[in-house]
C-alpha cells in the first residue's frame, strides 16, 4: 500500500469520527486491520486527530453535545475493532511486564482516553485490569492490592475531577500504601507540574508517553 493511500485512509477515519459516522468507522478501521497498517499511527492519526477536532469545535460552540456523543460513540466503534488487534500483537512478546490496574476517577465518565491508554499498555506487553469509569479511591486501591498491580493509573478529563487524583495519593498514604505502586496520571486538564504538586510518580501527555514512561519508572 503506498504512503499516499494510507493519508488518504486516515484522513477519512478522521473525518467519519468528526461526522460520527459509525457505519465508516467501522469500515475504514477494519480495512486498517486487513491491509495490515501501523494500528497505533492508525488510533492516533485517525481517530483521535478527529475526537480533537470536535473538541475545539465544541469549545468554541460550533458543534453541540448530541453531535459530541455520536462521534464518541463512533471512536468506540474503531477502537472495538483496533484495540483487539493492538493487543494481539503485543501479546505474542512474551511474559508481562508487570501489571497495572486503570480507571477514570470518581464522577468523571470520560474513558476514550483512558481506553487507548490501556490498549498501549497491553501491546506493549503489560497485563492491564481497567476498573472502567467513575473510580474511587478505595476502589483503585483495593484492586491494585487484590491482584498486586505495580502501577496505579488515574484518568481525570475534567477539572473538577483531577483532584481525585490527589485524593487516591492521600488514600494510599492514610494507609500505609504509598511505597506499595507508582501512581501515574493523566488525562486532558493535568501536567507534569499537577503531577508533582500532588506527588505522583509521573505524569504522560499521550498514551505512548505513558508507557515509556512506565518502563523506566519499573526499570529502577
Ligand atoms: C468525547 C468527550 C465527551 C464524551 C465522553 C465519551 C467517553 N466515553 O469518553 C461525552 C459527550 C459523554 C462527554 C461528556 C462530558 N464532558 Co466531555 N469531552 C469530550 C472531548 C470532546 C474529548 C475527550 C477525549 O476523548 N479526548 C481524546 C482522548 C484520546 O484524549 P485524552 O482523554 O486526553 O487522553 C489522552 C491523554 O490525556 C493520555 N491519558 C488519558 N488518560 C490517561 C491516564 C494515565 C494514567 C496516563 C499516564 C495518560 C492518560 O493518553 C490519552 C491518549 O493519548 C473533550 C474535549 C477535549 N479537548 O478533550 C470534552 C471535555 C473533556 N468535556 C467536557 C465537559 C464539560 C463534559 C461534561 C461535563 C458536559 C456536560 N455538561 O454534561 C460531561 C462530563 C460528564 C462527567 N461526569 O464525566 C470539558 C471539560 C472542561 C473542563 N475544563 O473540565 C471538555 C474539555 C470540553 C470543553 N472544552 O468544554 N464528553
Amino acid at each position: 500500500m503506498t504512503g499516499g493511500i494510507i493519508v488518504s485512509l486516515l484522513d477519512e477515519l478522521r473525518q467519519a469520527i468528526i461526522d460520527g459516522d459509525e457505519d465508516i468507522v467501522a469500515e475504514l478501521s477494519q480495512k486498517a486491520v486487513d491491509e495490515d497498517l501501523d494500528l497505533v499511527d492508525t488510533v492516533q492519526s485517525g481517530l483521535v486527530k478527529g475526537i480533537e477536532v470536535v473538541g475545539t469545535a465544541w469549545k468554541e460552540g460550533e458543534m453541540f453535545l448530541p453531535d459530541v456523543m455520536m462521534s464518541a460513540e463512533a471512536m468506540k466503534v474503531g477502537l472495538a475493532i483496533l484495540e483487539p488487534e493492538i493487543a494481539k500483537k503485543g501479546m505474542s512478546e512474551g511474559e508481562s511486564k508487570g501489571k497495572i490496574v486503570l480507571g477514570t476517577v470518581e464522577g468523571d465518565i470520560h474513558d476514550i482516553g483512558k481506553n487507548i491508554t490501556g490498549a498501549m499498555f497491553t501491546a506493549a506487553g503489560y497485563k492491564v485490569i481497567d476498573l472502567g469509569t467513575d473510580i474511587k479511591a478505595e476502589g483503585f486501591v483495593a484492586k491494585a492490592q487484590e491482584v498486586g498491580a505495580d502501577i496505579i493509573g488515574a484518568s481525570a478529563l475534567l477539572t473538577t475531577t483531577m483532584i481525585k487524583q490527589k485524593e487516591l495519593i492521600e488514600y494510599l498514604k492514610e494507609k500505609n500504601l504509598r511505597d506499595s505502586y507508582k501512581v501515574l496520571v493523566g488525562g486532558g486538564p493535568t501536567s507534569q507540574v499537577w503531577a508533582d504538586e500532588i506527588g505522583a510518580d509521573g505524569w504522560a501527555e499521550t498514551a505512548d508517553d505513558a508507557v515509556e514512561l512506565a518502563n523506566k519508572i519499573l526499570a529502577k
